[in-house]
């Protein structure tokens, strides 16, 4: 009640106001004063009456997306994003979390200052230091933890014995540079596992690329799962609701809920979960059997389409048979069959984004990237487009190599584990003890495991073995106090990124400038590796030097100095150029000075934007003519070789293509190497990999929320006065039946843990399932505005793998439900 009452006060001011109000409500044993700070949170300002105002063009980091937006500071102060219009991906649009993006930089529970641990693993006991007393820390430890210098002697040099993880974001690649190729681990994980990774494999491997819906062209979409309406995908959601609205585009979803994106199709088919793939397979029959799908674009091509057209005959997956799996009539996936192949090639199947539903997840996605071919809606407008990625200048790493670091821990975890692993199946690998070599450090980038990945019991666990633990985040997040050293970053708004491509029918290079100077004693993550990078370098060469007999070589035939300089020992030599510099080298390397002088003005660039960027109406922007736009066919053959932006790693993905032979072009209906790893090699359904549902018990199933994103935004006051926790959906008879009502406290319980949540009863969702917005209930002593809001949705998810890429089955949880 207390913190209900602050939280009103605090928003009752403007922006500046709420820095104030912010210093006023926190007090933690995190959240030590800084007299600087002080003096600039008396300052107040209206927009509008400034004295100096100052437009920056910077891109969101709310969440994955990337919008344009320009920051307006007044006096020093940011009061302000709008959404920056140069951009075609965002399209002069900024949704709820990136106007709120002001309170990621004045939230008064913001990590502050470089933090080393006093107390228990947990307690939130931690002492204010310096950087360099704490890098002291990571080097030689304290009396509480032991440091990098002693694991690695330990280990004797073994440099993966040093995992680390780390969330979607623009400085991802310079964390992994250090971690991985100048720190020398094999051991990472991202959030890949427990996100996209079998659509964007499951597409690469079938068309050749995971592509983007080209929503604004396409006549008929079928949404399967994928709830763009408050799951906020750029460009998608402005398409897709651009050509809803005024019905120029059909829309089908299918979702075992009734979201804001059903509230705007033309169908809504809520679907059993776990079952899409017979309802995919299902529909590919009708197309067959009715002989409606584009078979000139098959002829041209497909690989295997007759061995597949005889799979789905001879198995009988008809609308009937996928009825009684899916709960969908037949005569509906009849309809939609037709329907689809009627508006093909403006027909998309889409891609799906958060794919960590179940264990048969892969299959379903190659199955949908068949059918979407099937109607011949590949590369072309209205289809799935591959279009074109603007390349930026190279950045040259020299990479050590340590004879004694071993491969990654979960190669065994599923058929086949890439380069950003299973995070459930690599966790899983260090607490069973099943790991060839003990993993004894985790540094933890921009991620929050202890609320995204599922059992969050385990998760703990993971943290609490650990010797040493680094976390690197701009709040005191749960994983944060799992934490020995915690390394503050500053936001977005105060650092520039690497610069990146966004390639589409429509590509552009956009920039994250800083808006404002870090506040407090945080610094970007490159800085950060910087000054880490120079304190470990020396140190932990004299442990290679002792332990790696190739180094012992080269010295004994080059001298030391050479061997540490010229192979790459020198961590921080990756690191001598400041962002900016980077930047302006990659862009000015391609497309010379003025592009990047444009670029720091606009915020954007691509070729030619002056004379394609124009301003047709209020809201209405054309970035690239029509005929200007990269689709490469019209008819005829596709070309698939061109990369999207799936927040998925580009080698990975041309890795995984090499290594399944797939011939760059074709849709590829069989994929016999996939056998050879006991994965089928043609979607089929499997029984035996669907989970039924006990009597009076429920599968429990998860998502988000518009104004949310994950875990990253629960403690923003500005979100939170929208919507302050989560509730559990549950089916409204189900409710009465149990003599449920709104609003009243009820238990969930799974096999991995229990959580205490309010009831929400509605019709929205079936007598099967039970659902809660992910993203709520946190727990950490920092996080005023949090903690205790709602349910955290992974305390009862239990860690169960899909078993081709080892992706969190999310949706495969039984629970039952009691009033308490
Ligand atoms: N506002 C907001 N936008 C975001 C994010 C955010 O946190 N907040 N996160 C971003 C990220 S990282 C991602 S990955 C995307 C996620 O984007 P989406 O994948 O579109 O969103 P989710 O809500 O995670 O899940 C989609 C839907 O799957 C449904 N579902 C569950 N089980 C089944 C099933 O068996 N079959 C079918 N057909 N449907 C099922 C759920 O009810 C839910 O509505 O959103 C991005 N955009
Ligand atoms: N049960 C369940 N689990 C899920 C999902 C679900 O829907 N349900 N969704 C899944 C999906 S799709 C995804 S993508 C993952 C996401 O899971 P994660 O990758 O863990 O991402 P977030 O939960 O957003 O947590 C991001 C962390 O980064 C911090 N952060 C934010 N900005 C910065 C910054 O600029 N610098 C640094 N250093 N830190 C920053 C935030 O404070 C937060 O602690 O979760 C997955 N897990
Ligand atoms: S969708 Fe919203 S939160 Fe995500 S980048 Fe765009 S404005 Fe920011
Ligand atoms: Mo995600």
């Amino acid at each position: 009640m207390q913190i209900e009452m602050s939280r009103r006060k605090f928003l009752q001011g403007t922006v500046a106001m709420s820095i104030v109000g912010g210093s006023a409500v926190s007090a933690t044993n995190l959240l030590a004063k800084d007299d600087k700070v002080e003096k600039k949170l008396t300052f107040t300002t209206k927009t509008g009456e400034a004295k100096e105002l100052k437009l920056v063009p910077t891109l969101c980091e709310m969440c994955v997306n990337k919008c344009a937006a320009i920051a307006r500071m007044e006096d020093g102060v940011v009061t302000k994003l709008d959404p920056n219009p140069m951009f075609p991906k965002s399209k002069n649009m900024l949704c709820p979390r990136g106007n709120a993006g002001i309170q990621a930089l004045y939230d008064p529970d913001r990590l502050k200052y470089p933090l080393v641990r006093i107390g228990e693993k947990g307690d939130g006991k931690y002492k204010r230091v310096t950087w360099d007393e704490a890098y002291e820390a990571i080097l030689n430890g304290t009396d509480r933890f032991k440091g990098l210098a002693a694991i690695l002697e330990e280990e004797e040099d073994n440099r993966s014995t040093i995992g680390y993880c780390a969330g979607e974001g623009m400085a991802e690649h310079t964390y992994k540079v250090f971690m991985q190729d100048k720190l020398g681990s094999s051991n990472f994980v991202n959030h890949a596992s427990i996100c996209l990774q079998t659509t964007v494999s499951g597409y690469a491997l079938t068309i050749g690329g995971y592509g983007q819906a080209d929503l604004e062209n396409a006549n008929y979409v079928i949404m399967a799962g994928a709830n763009r309406a408050e799951a906020i995908v750029t460009p998608d959601t402005m398409d897709l609701f651009k050509r809803t609205k005024g019905r120029g585009a059909k829309l089908i979803v299918v979702d075992p809920r009734f979201t804001n994106t059903a509230s705007h199709a033309d169908k809504w088919l809520p679907i059993e979960v776990g079952t899409d793939l017979a309802f995919v397979l299902a529909l590919t029959y009708v197309a067959i059997e009715e002989n409606i799908y584009n078979k000139k674009f098959v002829e041209l091509n497909f690989n295997g389409f007759e061995e597949y057209k005889e799979h789905i005959l001879t198995s009988k997956y008809t609308p009937e048979w996928a009825e009684k799996i899916t709960g969908i009539r037949a005569s509906d996936i009849r309809q939609v069959a037709r329907d689809f192949m009627a508006a093909a090639p403006r027909a998309i199947y889409y891609q799906g984004r958060r794919t960590a539903w179940s264990k048969q997840d892969f299959q379903l996605r190659r199955a949908q990237a068949i059918f979407s071919a099937m109607g011949g809606g590949i590369d072309r407008e209205g289809g799935i487009i591959f279009g074109k990625k603007l390349p930026l200048g190279k950045h040259n790493i020299n990479t050590p190599m340590y004879d004694n670091a071993q491969e990654r821990i979960d190669k065994k975890a599923a058929a086949i584990i890439g380069g950003s692993g299973s995070w459930i199946g690599w966790r899983n690998t260090i607490l069973e003890e099943k790991a060839a070599y003990p993993v004894r450090s985790m540094f933890v980038y921009k991620q929050n495991p202890m609320l995204s990945i599922p059992n969050t019991a385990k998760t703990k666990q993971l943290f609490e073995k650990m010797d040493l633990v680094v976390v690197i985040d701009t709040m005191p997040s749960d994983t944060a106090m799992m934490a020995d050293v915690i390394l503050p970053e500053c936001t977005y708004l105060e650092r520039e990124d690497p610069v990146k491509s966004f390639g589409s029918a429509q590509p552009a290079i956009a920039l994250r400038q800083k808006v404002i100077d870090p506040m407090y004693d945080t610094k970007p993550v490159i800085e950060i590796i910087r000054g880490l990078a120079e304190k470990v370098s020396r140190p932990l060469f004299e442990i290679t030097k002792k332990f790696d007999s190739e180094v012992q070589d080269a010295i004994k035939e080059r001298g030391e100095e050479s061997v540490y300089k010229e192979d790459g020992f020198d961590l921080a030599d990756a690191f001598r150029h400041s962002q900016e510099e980077i930047n302006k080298h990659m862009v000015v390397e391609k497309y010379g000075e003025e592009a990047y002088k444009t670029l720091l003005k606009e915020g954007v660039y691509y070729p030619n934007m002056d004379k394609f960027w124009k301003q047709i109406s209020n809201n209405e922007f054309q970035w690239y003519p029509k005929k200007e736009r990269f689709y490469s066919v019209v008819e005829g053959e596709f070309k698939s070789d061109v990369f999207h932006d799936t927040c998925v790693d580009e080698k990975e993905i041309a890795v995984l293509k090499k290594e399944f032979k797939t011939p760059s072009g074709k849709v590829e209906c069989v994929l016999p190497n996939l056998a050879k790893r006991g994965v089928s090699p043609m979607p089929s359904w499997d029984d035996t990999q669907f989970t039924q549902i006990p009597e009076g018990k429920f599968k429990f199933i998860t998502g988000r929320h518009a104004q949310f994103t994950q875990n990253s935004s629960s403690n923003n006051v500005m979100l939170l006065e929208l919507m302050p926790e989560n509730y559990l959906w549950i089916n409204k008879r189900v409710a009465e039946s149990k003599g449920i009502k709104f609003g009243d406290n009820v238990e969930v319980k799974s096999k991995v843990g229990q959580i205490t949540i309010k009831a929400y009863p509605t019709e929205k969702i079936g007598p099967n399932n039970l659902f809660f917005i992910h993203g709520f209930g946190a727990d950490s002593d920092g996080l005023t505005f949090a903690k205790g809001n709602g349910a955290a949705d992974n305390h009862i998810i239990e860690d169960i793998i899909e078993p081709v890429f080892g992706s969190a089955a999310m949706h495969e949880t039984i629970v039952e439900v009691r009033k308490v």
